[in-house]
């Protein structure tokens, strides 16, 4: 071969090396630049005690939190009675989660007990209690806007999304709120420098029979919700009344989904909810879904408008271009879908990680 052949060859060669030398490092580095989402930040609001799709709810958002999809930064309370504190302590014990703050109302509403609460606290098995938890009652966790305020301001400006599901008590106290030892911004100021979207179960956005229906977590303390809705200053979506029967959580699920650990705190309030077994609308699950996959295709949207309450606690949505508030959608295929999805996730074994 002659010289000048030899040296054109081996310049091809080395060339060719190089190409797949810097394709592998292009590879590598696109690797490396693809970064997973950063884990929703939420805070769950909640009348834990009242109805079941309130523990259920719980159990999901830490399902989504051992996926890092999200990231529970404290857990407020509208139901004003001791024991849900504890019995919220023992969903957030269970799935490896005992630190997550809870708050709790002062004088608010639904104080009663309600069926679930203290046969699960108070569950024993040879003499020892069947799910551990450090915080006894409600009266030693902080009050809620404080908490709120605590944990709103330490976090990046737009990124937490509020999931609302039961009464509008701590939200409308926190809206009214004046600077303090976390924060010198008021409440709405705080709201609408931290927070990107208030996802919540409440209202109903069809006639029921014929009628507009008002809505149990609108009438319950109804002159929060009318605040809620007229005041807050970031974006709204609402689950309405409507939405949760077409999702049933079903007793199967109960009865066969839970059984790798001998006492699971969400299934047992289930089964001292209502006498086993019964299916039960996921109305508060449907919040939580949307606040933390609102891209999936789970559920459509309405146009966006604005929500007012009543004064017999009735929602009405008025459409406006430029409105802040929407509501949920669902149809027949993303139900099955969306249920389906409910009854793997809220199962999950608890798998606690370290976020990144
Ligand atoms: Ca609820």
């Amino acid at each position: 071969m002659r010289t000048s052949y030899k040296i054109i060859l081996i310049g091809y060669v080395f060339s060719c090396f190089l190409s797949v030398a810097s394709a592998d490092e292009k590879k590598e580095k696109a690797i490396n630049t693809v970064q997973a989402p950063e884990p929703i930040r939420i805070i769950f609001d909640t009348d834990m005690g009242n109805d079941i799709d309130d523990a259920l709810a719980l159990g999901l958002i830490h399902a989504f939190q051992s996926r890092l999809e999200c990231r529970l930064l404290a857990v407020t309370i509208t139901k004003d009675n001791e024991y849900a504190a504890p019995f919220v302590d023992i969903i957030n014990t269970f799935y490896g989660r005992a630190d997550i703050p809870i708050g709790v109302v002062r004088k608010g509403v639904t104080p009663k007990d309600g069926n679930y609460l203290r046969p699960v606290i108070d569950a024993t098995e040879n003499g020892k209690k069947c799910y551990p938890h450090d915080l006894k009652s409600g009266m030693d966790a902080p009050e809620a806007v404080e908490l709120l305020r605590k944990v709103l301001s330490s976090q990046p400006d737009h990124s937490v999304v509020i999931v609302q599901v039961g009464f509008s008590t701590n939200l409308a106290r926190l809206l009214k709120s004046e600077g303090d030892k976390y924060s010198t911004l008021t409440g709405t100021e705080l709201i609408r420098r931290k927070v990107r979207l208030l996802s919540i179960m409440a209202g109903c956005f069809c006639d029921i029979n014929g009628k507009p229906y008002p809505e149990y977590n609108v009438i319950k303390d109804l002159n929060s919700a009318q605040q809620l809705f007229e005041n807050w200053p970031v974006e709204i979506v609402a689950s309405g009344w409507e939405i949760g029967p077409k999702i049933e959580y079903p007793a199967t699920s109960i009865e066969n989904d839970y059984r790798y650990v001998k006492h699971h705190p969400v299934a047992h309030a289930y089964q001292c909810y209502l006498k086993m077994p019964y299916d039960r609308p996921s109305w508060d699950l449907t919040s939580v879904l949307y606040a933390v996959r609102p891209e999936r295709g789970y559920f459509d949207l309405s146009e966006p408008g604005s929500i007012t309450v009543n004064e017999s606690g009735c929602t009405i949505f008025t459409p406006q271009p430029s409105g802040k508030h929407r509501y949920l959608i669902v149809n027949d295929s993303q139900i099955i879908r969306i249920k389906e999805l409910f009854t793997t996730l809220c199962s999950q074994p608890p798998d606690a990680k370290p976020l990144r």
